[in-house]
């Protein structure tokens, strides 16, 4: 196996053998004791090593050539609520980003701010825990420059996506932490394959979390929140799927 996304891949899934050994000594690393409550033995070895290779890593990106042909789109398609409805049938001229929580100013961003705010493109693939991938290219703002502009409070820890759809009553959300938050390739997306994002991949603003299965990439995002625990979110396991379906939080590649 040449590839060596495979061989870390395996590492950090099925064959983490060799992990538990790698984390002797590295109690401090993981700031663990808060996380054991809800990350489970697997999880929390995969989000250590992701630590210990170097939180600076990038997630490899790819040349247009390689783009796939078809993006199909999963889970919700649209928003649901009322709010979002009508903010897609004006084009999202009215929409704001909300950025709040344990922040020092809090922010309400349209698009036209967003966009002219630092900017990222990058051609990555998305993989999805039910065993498809593609390769696209997303254009945002990375996350971690708003973030620094509304100022994080020292008691911040995660970052909360509010999302404006819903399955059955519950509305989607995610959470990462602040290693992904600030991480160069983590882009709050207005922007795909050239275009404005589509409807369907999560219009007007989506999250791209490259080094985490497809799940975490929030889309319809209404509200960015730093917290200090997800606790009192949801299920408190930090996501809508992590929540309904048991999906690991840190769902690293
Ligand atoms: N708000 C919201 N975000 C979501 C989902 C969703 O249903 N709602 N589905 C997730 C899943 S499981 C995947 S694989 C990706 C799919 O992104 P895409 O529709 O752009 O392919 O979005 C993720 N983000
Ligand atoms: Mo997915």
């Amino acid at each position: 196996m040449s590839d060596p996304s495979l061989t870390r891949r395996r590492l950090l899934t099925g064959g983490a053998l060799a992990a538990p050994a790698l984390l002797v000594g590295c109690d401090r690393l993981g700031r663990a004791p808060s996380f054991r409550s809800f990350l489970e033995l697997g999880e929390t070895i995969s989000y250590r090593v992701h630590r210990l290779l170097g939180s600076d890593a990038l997630a490899r990106e790819y040349t247009e050539a390689e783009m796939s042909p078809d993006f199909r789109t999963n889970g919700n398609t649209s928003g649901s609520t009322e709010a979002w409805q009508r903010h897609a049938a004006n084009g999202f001229a009215n929409w704001r980003l909300s950025v709040g929580g344990l922040v020092d100013q809090p922010l309400q961003l349209s698009l036209a701010d967003l966009r002219s705010r630092p900017s990222r493109t990058q051609i990555t693939r998305h993989d999805c825990v039910e065993g498809w991938s593609a390769i696209g290219q997303w254009t945002g703002a990375p996350l971690g420059e708003i973030l620094g502009e509304a100022g994080l409070r020292p008691e911040a820890r995660y970052i909360v996506f509010r999302c404006a759809d819903t399955f059955g009553f519950r509305p989607y959300y995610e959470s990462i932490d602040l290693v992904d938050a600030f991480h160069p390739q983590t882009l709050l997306a207005y922007g795909m394959n050239g275009g404005d994002l589509p409807e369907g991949h999560g219009a007007p603003l989506r999250l791209r979390v490259e080094r985490q299965l497809g799940y975490k990439h929030a889309k319809f995002i209404m509200e960015v929140e730093a917290v200090e625990s997800l606790g009192d979110i949801g299920n408190g396991r930090g996501g809508y799927w992590e929540d309904v379906g048991f999906y690991e939080w840190y769902a690293g590649i």
